[in-house]
């Protein structure tokens, strides 16, 4: 499988997250990436690329244009605010709620910070913003070796992940939407009609917010059930697109304690969903936090079924992008996600 990695990734390193009332060191670390490529290395499966160079421009055709500019100088205001906080990470206090004003921006950057972010979850530091382009170049490239390059997957492998980010908003570690970047690339290639599959534990609010009313990329999802789930307030079943998309986004929740018997019937159905829009390209939000030693995550699924997964993956028949998301059983999270990429090789 050819790989586009992100060699920048080690710059995002956020030190705490706020989780149950304390600040808790973070579950998103660059051993996570580490432990995947060491594992492609180990079992021949490489190579290894870098991104090609990449039009920023391209970002602004999946997030807004006044959060490009507030993720991009973040970090300088932040340090701005107080020398001191060059020395910590920046998380948001306040939030803007029902019927307060988003539409005009605050001057005093806590605020705005709070208005471009939906947790306490998503430290910023002064690495943040190159990792996360680093990485969205790292998915359009997946995209171009897959579309123009003739290859029948890539795997952009990167953090901070991106399936929570939205058009304007940052959270759930996660600050540029990859798996959107693939998809429009896709699109941009001439693709007619892109599916993103995200198998994260987790519901991919961001990209599913992205798409909602596209029906030229059908969003489908595999998750936690958002009653008892982050991101909590999205990614139920009954929300199935909206104007042009509507039909074009499909949502299968599942209960804590899923293992893969009847995660693998409902893969089987979102999959049939893929076929039946009839999906020129795959792009799969690759999260490995399924696992049953996950440590925030409700699953069981354990590393054989990851090759399993790959396989079925691999019989929906179509040119597919695998870009990177959660996973945070450190030390397992290369043998699992290398098992899903693995199993679909040899398919
Ligand atoms: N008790 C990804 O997997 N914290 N993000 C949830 C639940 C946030 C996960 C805590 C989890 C974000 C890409
Ligand atoms: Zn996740």
């Amino acid at each position: 499988m050819l790989t586009i990695y992100n060699d920048q990734h080690a710059l995002h390193q956020g030190k705490v997250e706020m989780f149950r009332g304390e600040l808790v060191p973070c579950f998103e670390v660059p051993a996570r990436v580490d432990h995947v490529r060491h594992e492609l290395e180990r079992r021949g499966l490489g190579p290894l690329q870098a991104p090609d160079a990449f039009d920023e421009a391209l970002l602004a055709k999946v997030h807004a244009p006044r959060y490009l500019d507030f993720i991009a100088h973040a970090w300088d205001e932040w340090v701005a605010l107080d020398a001191a906080n060059a020395t910590r990470d920046a998380l948001p206090s306040y939030w803007p709620t029902r019927g307060m004003r988003t539409d005009v921006l605050p001057k005093s950057f806590p605020a705005r910070l709070g208005l471009f972010a939906f947790d306490a979850g998503t430290p910023l530091m002064a690495g943040s913003w190159t990792a996360a382009r680093h990485g969205a170049a790292c998915a359009w490239t997946a995209a171009q070796r897959v579309i123009a390059g003739g290859e029948r997957s890539a795997f952009a492998l990167t953090r901070p992940p991106g399936h929570h980010a939205g058009a304007d908003f940052f959270g759930g570690y996660c600050f540029v939407n990859n798996a959107a970047v693939a998809a429009q690339a896709l699109r941009d290639t001439g693709v007619e009609r892109v599916a993103v599959l995200d198998v994260d534990y987790h519901h991919g609010n961001g990209t599913q917010a992205i798409f909602y009313e596209r029906s030229d990329v059908h969003f489908a999802s595999l998750h936690g059930d958002p009653f008892t789930d982050y991101p909590y307030y999205l990614g139920h079943a009954d929300e199935r697109g909206a104007g042009k998309g509507e039909g074009f986004n499909h949502n299968l929740p599942l209960p804590r304690g899923t293992d893969f018997t009847a995660w693998r019937a409902a893969l089987g159905t979102a999959l049939d969903g893929i076929a039946k829009v009839k999906a020129g390209a795959l792009v799969v939000s690759l999260g490995v936090d399924t696992f049953e030693g996950d440590p925030i995550s409700g699953f069981r699924l354990k590393s054989d079924d990851y090759l399993r997964m790959g396989e079925d993956l691999a019989r929906a028949g179509l040119p597919t992008v695998f870009v990177f998301e959660g996973g945070y059983a450190v030390a397992e999270v290369g043998v699992n996600a290398v098992n899903v990429l693995e199993g679909f090789a040899q398919k």
